[in-house]
């Protein structure tokens, strides 16, 4: 007998999707990630506290974007879209790549020049996806895609597009099939601003839906270079080594703010170096290698933590949005150099503290 396998998130959550029908989706099986039980790290939380981290980078381009991507490319092909365009820091362009491939689709990613991870711009390169690296932000990149996608016949899948955000809201359907019910905080890390805002609203469609009664509250975490949101104003020349959320104008600005007063959560920024802290923590003591945007999540945790946030008892997940492979430059240069010795026994011995 053929044993059942998860079909993808159109499918498994069809009576919360109107279309596509899942037998005409472009799907690569995407969700269905494991919801990881943090029980080493969660030690560093003075109070006891329950910890879980949704790995998005199980996902089949190894990111979170590929929720949005199944429905935003599946509706574009419905459409009669022969070309996809998008923005991005290097994720979306990865998955738009992958489905746009899948679908016979021609897709164009225009990006910031040199600003993107190697990784994601191979699997840009790999799909054949036409690369476009512009001399600027992804905030400029993502002006340009929004206008020629008004005037020209391409599909834009960048998250303005409402089937992104619709397909994105599944990692909250999951969340909750998973705990049985909500966590009390849901953390995770904020860029355009498109996940926290998808994620709220997965939790809203669920609970009318009968499935929960319990809402988390929400929590996104920017870095300190790139946190327009948590200062107030736009920020021109973001900085930070998570170059994934290296975006000083989030298009879903509005909706983040609404997530976190809606729900009681908050926005709040954390360092870089407080997100490598995380990023080494979970690789290291938990066997998880996100992305360091990804790890942003968890920094926040512990930083809300560090300054008493929790009083014992909550359930706190956060989502790490996307994986470590993505980025291997950030691993060696933020690691002590490897080892090297002559190919002889007593070499390695010596290293290994038997000498
Ligand atoms: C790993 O790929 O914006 O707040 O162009 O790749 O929904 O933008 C990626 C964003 C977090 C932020 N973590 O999510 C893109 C892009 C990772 C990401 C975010 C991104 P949003």
């Amino acid at each position: 007998m053929m044993k059942t396998t998860w079909r993808g998130i159109i499918a498994e959550y069809a009576p919360f999707f109107g279309s596509p029908d899942p037998e005409e989706a472009v799907t690569l099986q995407e969700g269905g990630t494991p919801l990881i039980p943090l029980e080493t790290l969660v030690r560093e939380i003075p109070v006891p506290v329950r910890l879980w981290a949704k790995f998005e980078g199980a996902n089949p381009t190894g990111s979170f974007k590929d929720r949005g991507m199944t429905l935003a490319v599946s509706r574009a092909v419905k459409k009669g879209a022969r070309a996809l365009i998008c923005a991005s820091t290097g994720n979306t362009s990865a998955s738009a790549a992958a489905y746009g491939a899948r679908a016979g689709l021609r897709v164009f990613v225009v990006i910031p020049d040199g600003k993107i991870s190697r990784g994601k711009l191979a699997q840009a390169i790999v799909h054949h996806a036409t690369v476009i690296q512009v001399e600027g932000l992804f905030d400029h990149a993502l002006r340009i895609v929004r206008e020629v996608a008004e005037t020209h016949p391409v599909a834009l899948v960048n998250s303005v597009n409402p089937d992104r955000l619709e397909g994105q809201r599944s990692v909250a359907f999951e969340i909750v099939d998973q705990l049985g019910s909500a966590p009390d905080y849901h953390f995770l890390p904020v860029g355009n601003a498109g996940n926290i805002t998808a994620s709220w609203a997965g939790y809203k469609a669920y609970r009318q839906a009968g499935r929960l009664s319990e809402l988390p509250k929400m929590t996104g975490v920017q870095a300190e270079g790139a946190a327009p949101i948590v200062l107030g104003h736009v920020v021109e020349k973001p900085e930070t080594l998570a170059s994934a959320i290296r975006i000083g104008n989030p298009a879903s600005w509005q909706g983040a703010l609404n997530a976190a007063a809606e729900s009681g959560g908050s926005i709040l920024s954390v360092s870089d170096s407080e997100i490598l802290e995380a990023y080494h923590l979970l690789a290291s003591k938990e066997g998880v290698f996100c992305e360091p945007a990804s790890a942003a999540s968890l920094a926040g945790v512990l930083k809300r933590a560090r300054a008493g946030a929790f009083s014992g008892g909550e359930r706190i997940v956060c989502t790490l949005t996307g994986h470590g492979l993505k980025d291997p430059d950030t691993v060696f240069r933020s690691s002590p150099p490897e080892i090297r010795v002559p190919a002889r026994k007593e070499e390695v011995l010596a290293v290994l503290g038997f000498s």
